[in-house]
């Protein structure tokens, strides 16, 4: 599994303070110890508050590098706060994200081949998020097919079918699952498949609960890439797990220490 640390996101009133008051510090522990605890990416979202969201993103990249050359998720729906971002990366970065929307990949499929950076393709467009499997299957398919036509490789390409909170949007959980076993399909080899996946339970009781049961089941279906809180260790363990039961991974006494230990050893794969 690719995992993407969701902790460095204006969302969180930590941040969002730390940004307001340049306090590199909060920062630089949360990029560390998310890395530490197993995540290969850092999303880095100035949050909806942010005054200047360029500003904001550039003072975010440079100070999470000082912590270290970390591969970074530019999560922003501005593209010229992306491309801000993506002007300071030192490691590969990924571009979160473009939508399905011609417009959108016209400016988004450039920029990931300008920078070398991986892209998160959400199967959205203009009329929002589609409530069922096939909505969602078509949308990944002209996410890929403009990927193919920019000639950007495959294996830089994820594809987010958009999980929404349980709890407003129940159905859409399996919709979910059913659309990440079909984009598996589009191609060969396919795109990899991603979930922000602590949507799953905003404002839900259990919250860990639903996180660690859906990620497993969403592994199941073939998602290996998340931005999820690598902090939960036992939604890590879980993941960890789960791709050991599936038989990516040969099963020692040890499985979960190995893993960890092979992952630091061989750093960011796919
Ligand atoms: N797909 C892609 N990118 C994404 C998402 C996605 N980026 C943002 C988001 N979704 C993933 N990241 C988070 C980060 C935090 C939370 C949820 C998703 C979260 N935050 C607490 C809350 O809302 O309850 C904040 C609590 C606090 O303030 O402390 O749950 O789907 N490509």
């Amino acid at each position: 599994m690719i995992i993407i640390g969701e902790r460095i996101n204006g969302m969180f009133k930590a941040v969002s303070r730390a940004i307001k008051e340049k306090d590199k510090k909060v920062i630089q522990d949360l990029a560390l110890k998310q890395i530490e605890a197993g995540a290969q990416f850092l999303d880095v979202n100035v949050g909806p508050a942010a005054a200047n969201s360029m500003e904001a993103i550039e003072w975010l990249v440079k100070t999470i590098q000082e912590a270290g050359n970390f591969h970074l998720s530019l999560d922003s729906t501005k593209p010229e706060v992306i491309e801000a971002g993506l002007k300071l990366c030192k490691a590969k970065p990924m571009i979160n994200s473009t939508t399905a929307q011609k417009e959108k990949l016209d400016i988004l499929l450039p920029l990931a081949k300008k920078y070398n950076a991986s892209l998160i393709g959400l199967t959205m467009n203009e009329k929002g998020v589609p409530s069922t499997v096939s909505g969602r299957t078509e949308m990944a398919l002209q996410i890929l097919a403009h990927t193919m036509e920019y000639e950007i490789p495959i294996s830089d390409l994820y594809i987010d079918p958009l999980i929404l909170p349980v709890n407003v949007a129940q159905d859409q959980a399996s919709n979910v699952l059913e659309a990440i076993r079909e984009c598996k399909l589009l191609s060969d080899p396919p795109p990899h498949l991603l979930l922000g996946l602590s949507n799953v339970s905003q404002k839900t009781l259990y919250r860990e609960l639903i996180n660690r049961t859906y990620v497993v089941m969403a592994i199941t279906m073939g998602l290996d890439s998340a931005i999820l809180d690598p902090f939960d260790k036992d939604l890590m363990d879980a993941v960890i797990t789960a791709e050991l039961l599936l038989n990516k991974d040969i099963y020692c006494d040890s499985y979960l220490d190995a893993y960890r230990r092979k992952e630091k050893a061989v750093g960011v794969k796919g």
